[in-house]
């Protein structure tokens, strides 16, 4: 715990530094150039992954609709063979776009970004762009997990505190909460 909540120091010191508020940066994007996938997009994800969860939160901030491809990491589905062909190291998050096959989440948030140019996850200033690359995505699972799985008392942490409660107005973010997955009623 201890250690967990030196991490929440350090985050809070790193988003205090962010060069404007990130959630401004989610509500000011948008606009620009659409792709579509020609076929739909399959995320391969665990309802409780945070791996996996930045990238839900990331293809709804992009509009992009995607099949859910359960896979229950209590049962060892992720070493099943099928599964072992898509990820050789048996991890979730994987998303197939066609005949690519990405299997780590900060590959598939680049990918998505550069080939789905909509509502962009990052701003186009390089500065910005460098210091925000670990932000809204990856900040809200984070949160969450410390919330529900260590129960920490986030009064020390007003601003976490404040992300989350934006966080969790947002819609892209809701419906990639892992209650709202469609293997989460299995074993909720
Ligand atoms: N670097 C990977 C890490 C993925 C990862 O750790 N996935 C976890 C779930 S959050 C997993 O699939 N674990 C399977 C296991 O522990 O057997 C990424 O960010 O995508």
């Amino acid at each position: 715990m201890q250690r967990l909540e030196e991490l929440l120091s350090r985050v809070v010191a790193e988003v205090k530094q962010l060069p404007f508020p990130i959630l401004l940066r989610l509500e000011a994007s948008g606009g620009g150039v659409v792709v579509e996938p020609k076929t739909k997009l399959q995320l391969y994800s665990y309802f409780r992954s945070s791996c996996s969860q930045r990238v839900r939160i990331a293809l709804n901030l992009k509009g992009l609709d995607y099949e859910y491809k359960a896979v229950n990491l209590l049962k060892g589905e992720q070493l099943s063979p099928e599964f072992l062909k898509l990820n050789p190291v048996g991890y979730v998050p994987v998303l197939v776009d066609e005949d690519i096959v990405l299997s780590d989440s900060f590959a598939i948030l680049m990918y998505l970004e550069e080939k789905y140019p909509q509502h962009p996850l990052l701003p186009h200033d390089l500065q910005r762009r460098g210091i925000n690359y670990q932000a809204d995505c990856f900040l809200a699972p984070q949160i969450l997990g410390a919330i529900k799985l260590f129960s920490l008392d986030m009064t020390q942490y007003p601003l976490l505190s404040r992300l989350n409660n934006a966080y969790n107005e947002l819609p892209a973010f809701q419906d990639a909460m892992p209650e709202n997955q469609p293997d989460a009623s299995v074993e909720a």
